[in-house]
């Protein structure tokens, strides 16, 4: 199957624009795939109906997978969830005195029925939910599969250079 570049796929919603900072990582990420995809801002708490317009919005243009992203108890990935069958990536964001605990717990702790993919607190979360968005992607398109096969080899060479950088240091000639 071939992805058309033209038309998104992925649904990044954060919280707020001040999620932005956070989220780009996901976009950036989706971009760098050149997996193509829509990215807006929806209140869980402040914009209930927006959220569900949106989802419908997804799932009429043949979206695959939802991103979302939220600070404090903001429960946005699990209200995002509510709304369709897609699969909902959570990412929990640090907006709060708690430092992120609190949207962690609001996003990973969905009552049975509902599940969120909850990645990491913060950026890399958001780069982790691109990744595995493009992994559930990769599964119909064979090109995504290869730029992950790509990127995955691209990290190993890396850390074998800095092994090899490491090494050198302490090396008795
Ligand atoms: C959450 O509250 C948003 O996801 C954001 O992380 C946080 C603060 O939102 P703003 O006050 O910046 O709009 O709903």
């Amino acid at each position: 199957m071939e992805l058309n570049y033209q038309t998104p796929v992925v649904l990044i919603i954060m919280g707020s624009d001040s999620d932005l900072t956070i989220m780009s990582e996901a976009a950036e990420s989706l971009k760098s795939l050149n997996i193509p995809f829509k990215i807006t801002v929806a209140s869980a708490h402040r914009t209930p109906q927006r959220i569900q317009e949106l989802i419908e919005e997804a799932e009429d243009t043949d979206m695959h997978v939802i991103i979302s992203g939220a600070g404090a108890a903001a429960h946005l990935a699990g209200a995002v969830a509510a709304h369709t069958t897609l699969p909902v990536i959570g990412v929990p964001l640090d907006a709060s005195p708690l430092s992120g605990f609190d949207a962690l717990l609001s996003t990973v702790q969905m009552p049975a029925g509902i599940p969120v993919a909850t990645m990491a607190i913060g950026k890399a979360g958001a780069k982790n939910a691109a990744i595995f968005a493009a992994q559930i992607l990769a599964i119909k398109y064979p090109s995504i599969r290869e730029q992950l096969k790509t990127v995955k080899s691209q990290m190993t060479e890396s850390v074998i250079e800095k092994a090899k950088k490491v090494e050198s240091l302490y090396t008795i000639v």
